[in-house]
């Protein structure tokens, strides 16, 4: 066997391990398809469940939003939360035993005025608001036990998996602040699976909509469920780079030969 057809060989080797895990990847601790195709036509989606509250405070120290509730639909307080990913892509075992993937948000100003359709700040959000995504490889969230501060922290420690900017959102029919359904559009702005998930595929050509619905049942915190839906690639330009580099290294060996 000479050192071209070797090459080849191994290339092709390569090549067949990639097909073979194509399937399913590997990034920041969270394993998933990124060609999982549904009725939907997306390759991205995943099941969340958070608790929601309006506030003045912001962030800790630590990143995470702080549980200082304001009364729903105080104006110029901010709608954020905590929350888990419980399904990703139709699958449970997304992470580890041991892990999970939480999310934190905040941002999201309200001023009950509808000037601009909506009684949220849609332009103030979109500079403040933000939805971040954290792996952890210790599974410390409980959203069943949601009581304090640290139960907060726990959804904002780890690393960073994907991090979102607000782009804009559209309020279900008969949405107040105490109840109702909003559909949420994010830019991916960092985080380890940054490159997999800037898309732009989705409405106003942002990367992920989150359709969650909640229900405050006049307390200050507000438990609710949502599907975060978008696009997820392979990663383009490492493969791009890798497919090149086999065709230079064939292409040297040949010459050699
Ligand atoms: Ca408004
Ligand atoms: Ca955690
Ligand atoms: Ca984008």
């Amino acid at each position: 066997m000479n050192k071209f057809s070797k090459i080849l060989t191994a290339g092709a080797l390569v090549l067949s391990s990639i097909s073979a895990s194509a399937s399913e990847i590997t990034v920041g601790g969270v394993t998933w398809d990124p060609d999982y195709q549904t009725l939907l036509a997306t390759d991205f989606i995943g099941a969340v469940e958070f608790a929601q509250w309006f506030s003045t405070a912001g962030l800790n120290s630590s990143g995470a939003p702080i549980i200082t509730p304001a009364f729903p639909g105080t104006v110029g307080s901010m709608l954020q939360g905590v929350g888990e990913i419980t399904r990703f892509n139709g699958k449970t075992d997304f992470v580890c035993t041991t892990c999970e993937l939480t999310v934190t948000f905040g941002g999201m100003l309200f001023d009950n005025d509808l000037t601009d359709g909506s009684v949220y700040d849609l332009a103030a959000s979109a500079s403040t608001g933000f939805l971040n995504i954290y792996f952890d490889n210790t599974a410390n969230f409980d959203l069943g036990g949601f009581a304090s501060q640290v139960d907060s922290d726990a959804a904002a420690d780890g690393s960073l998996f994907l991090s979102l900017g607000f782009d804009t959102l559209q309020q279900g029919p008969g949405y107040t602040a105490q109840v109702g359904h909003l559909d949420s559009f994010w830019s991916v702005s960092g985080g380890a699976a940054a490159e997999y998930f800037d898309t732009d595929s989705q409405l106003f050509g942002s990367d992920l909509g989150f359709a969650a619905t909640v229900d405050f049942q006049n307390n200050l915190y507000g438990i609710g469920g949502g599907v975060a839906s978008g696009n997820s690639i392979p990663e383009p330009t490492s493969l791009a780079i890798f497919g090149l580099g086999l065709l230079g290294l064939a292409g040297a060996a040949h010459r050699k030969a």
